[in-house]
């Protein structure tokens, strides 16, 4: 065993939830006995209770031709009926969906299920005006207004695919998805706010638009149809553009929401990252609604008659489809909507949120809780945030020291914190404990969720055993799987399922290890271990162990090649500013890469410590490692189009120099 792994176990910290949470709490332990007795039938008894049929189904999981899964598909449904009408029609239309906050102070509105339901109708009219029928793709690009979320609900209910493309994408890569999905119809905004102006959206559309239809190329756009929301001024193709306030308030509210198979394609999104064509992950309706709603419902512990929830994660992101549009309307729950970034005007603008509209449950990512460790308690301590009882985690591995800061500033000590582990392919959380059941441990995911297979095994795809590091798989198909890649079949089997075909397990590219009780630490992507002298080393592991430092705010570590070593551990890291001022550069390297020697063991000491002031992040805040990994070999630093903020590498860059 490793001294990384050692240095995982030493974790001894452990949070068993109230009484009174556990009292209250939406799950029980009886969740793990149903589904391990009958893993199939629990995922049908969830499916049943948790959604409204138009026609019942009687097959649950059709698994004759691996990969490729069918859900309760002789079933039908319609994906925003049960996210809006049956709400209404239960007598919960007065009800507020969404509490909207927009990032002008001042601008902010309430919608309830009955006034969502309304608008989606309309919207739903005005897709059958513009000749959107069942299977039509269309493209969404759209800044976080309720608007976006009535757009996505809109073509679900017409049977039709959404290809939602984050609102910081350039016009090219919206170019590229507009062209892959073929998109019949792209719904955007002139602009929206962030960072305290208004940033235009639609000129992008333009530029992705602007040429096309020549010889040999096919333009498939028939429509923009635009929102007014920064009140730009923006160019205007006659017969192509519609503004939303033309045609959405006029239209009709009356339209009654169709049933569609279990098996309709929902939606498609493009995962960011890596190098290569971007892959257009494609999701369907009924299993993957079922796995949504039912994980928001015991993961988040909503109760939703009295919780406000709030997940700060973009529509442009899965988290963003699973746990602001779809999961929360399912389950009938109010959810506040941000528009803006979270320094805008003031650093303790999401603290001010929370305290505002009393959120009970937020749901964010590990690089936004270290973005604020670093700025300091001070801030959040300004607000009141009592009324937070759980919070949650996605994204990436939570180091323990973010892990205890989120729990002890910002849940006040009390509530519990769930890091849920998943991916764009698995559509919904797969890996979390469940608050009010599962004693908490900080770093680790934990465990499977009821009714999820998953192992952690070797490169011959064998059980590695507890104390022992290999690759997460998932070992049963689940009711939220991707159903493939658009339009690209053989990528899709080759991607998740070739590696393991044998065992027809699902890889996911992740790194993991068992510990002593047989809970999952993730490790970072597979891509992100790096071998140093033969020995296999985490970038997160090591990440970890800076951030444990007193002086440090933020790090990324990248496995650089070397001469010697094979790869050499290069860090950066953000200092916090009361060090910065304190001590000398040189010393704080010098200092830090004992730290880790002493912390992990001599292998991991880095051996570059660069002090930056920013790291790279994509828009869904995860560290672009590949990109420090050019700096660090002294290479040209390659594409960075999918960076939030495409000027930090030159900043780096000049500060590694
Ligand atoms: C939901 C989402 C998926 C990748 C995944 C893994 C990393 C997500 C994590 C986590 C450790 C967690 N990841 N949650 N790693 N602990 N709780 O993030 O989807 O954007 O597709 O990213 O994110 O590496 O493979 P997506």
């Amino acid at each position: 065993m490793s001294s990384q792994i050692d240095h995982l176990l030493n974790e001894d910290r452990r949070f068993a939830p109230s009484p009174e949470f556990a009292a209250a709490a939406v799950a029980d332990a009886s969740l793990y006995e149903r589904a391990a007795a009958d893993r199939e039938g629990f995922w049908a008894d969830q499916a049943r209770e948790l959604l409204h049929w138009h026609t019942p189904f009687t097959e649950v999981l059709d698994w004759s031709n691996p990969p490729f899964a069918t859900w309760f598909a002789d079933g039908e449904l319609n994906v925003a009926y049960n996210c809006l009408d049956r709400h209404v029609e239960a007598g919960n239309g007065d009800r507020v969906a969404l509490l909207w906050q927009g990032e002008p102070a001042d601008d902010q509105r309430e919608i309830t299920y009955a006034e969502l339901t309304d608008e989606v109708k309309r919207l739903a009219n005005v897709l059958g005006d513009l000749g959107i029928t069942r299977g039509d793709r269309v493209a969404i690009y759209m800044p976080m207004i309720p608007e976006a979320i009535a757009a996505m609900l809109a073509v679900a209910r017409v049977g039709a695919i959404h290809s939602v493309v984050f609102g910081g994408f350039s016009a090219d890569s919206l170019r590229s998805r507009i062209d892959d999905a073929g998109a019949k119809l792209v719904i955007t905004a002139d602009g929206g706010w962030r960072k305290g102006k208004v940033s235009p959206l639609k000129p992008a559309v333009d530029q992705a638009l602007a040429g096309r239809g020549g010889a040999g190329e096919q333009e498939t756009v028939e429509h923009v149809l635009v929102v007014r929301r920064g009140g730009n001024a923006v160019e205007w193709t006659e017969g192509r553009d519609v503004w939303w306030h033309d045609v959405v308030p006029q239209s009709s509210a009356d339209h009654e929401a169709q049933p569609f198979p279990a098996e309709n394609p929902l939606f498609i999104l493009y995962t960011s990252g890596t190098t290569g064509k971007p892959k257009g992950i494609l999701h369907t309706s009924g299993g993957y609604l079922t796995q949504a709603t039912f994980t928001n419902k015991v993961v988040h512990d909503l109760h939703p008659e009295s919780d406000v929830f709030w997940c700060t994660a973009d529509i442009g992101w899965v988290t963003g489809h699973s746990y602001v549009a779809y999961g929360p309307l399912s389950n009938g729950a109010t959810q506040v909507l941000y528009e803006g970034t979270p320094d805008t005007p003031h650093p303790g603008r999401w603290w001010e949120i929370v305290e505002k509209f009393g959120v009970t449950v937020l749901y964010t990512a590990p690089t936004a809780i270290r973005s604020f460790m670093k700025l300091g308690r001070a801030i959040p301590k300004k607000f009141d945030l009592s009324s937070l009882r759980l919070l949650g985690s996605v994204g990436e591995p939570i180091n323990p020291e973010a892990w205890m800061w989120y729990r002890k500033i910002i849940g006040g000590k009390t509530a519990p914190i769930v890091d849920t582990w998943w991916q764009t392919e698995t559509g919904a959380i797969m890996v979390s404990a469940l608050p009010g059941v599962t004693e908490t441990k900080p770093g680790s995911a934990q465990v499977p969720l009821p009714g999820i297979a998953i192992d952690v095994v070797d490169e011959d795809g064998a059980h590695v055993g507890n104390g022992n590091g290999g690759l997460l798989v998932v070992t049963q198909p689940w009711p939220s799987m991707l159903r493939g890649i658009w339009g690209d079949p053989e990528r899709f089997v080759e991607t998740y399922w070739e590696k393991f075909q044998k065992q027809g397990f699902y890889f996911a590219g992740d790194g993991a290890r068992l510990d002593d009780d047989g809970d999952v630490w993730f490790l970072g992507r597979v891509d992100d271990v790096m071998n140093v002298s033969g020995h296999r080393l985490s970038t997160t592991e090591i990440e970890s162990a800076l951030v444990g430092n007193e002086a440090v705010a933020e790090a990324a570590v990248v496995g650089a090649s070397d001469e010697t070593t094979g790869q050499a551990v290069a860090a950066f890291v953000i200092i916090k500013q009361s060090y910065l001022a304190a001590h000398s550069p040189e010393g704080l390297a010098q200092t830090l890469r004992a730290w880790v020697g002493d912390q992990i063991g001599p292998i991991a000491r880095p051996r570059d410590v660069y002090i930056v002031e920013e790291l790279p992040k994509t828009r869904s805040g995860k560290i672009m490692r590949r990109l420090l990994r050019d700096v660090a070999e002294g290479r040209e630093v390659g594409d960075t189009t999918t960076l939030a903020d495409t000027a930090v590498m030159s900043v780096i860059s000049a500060q590694v120099k």
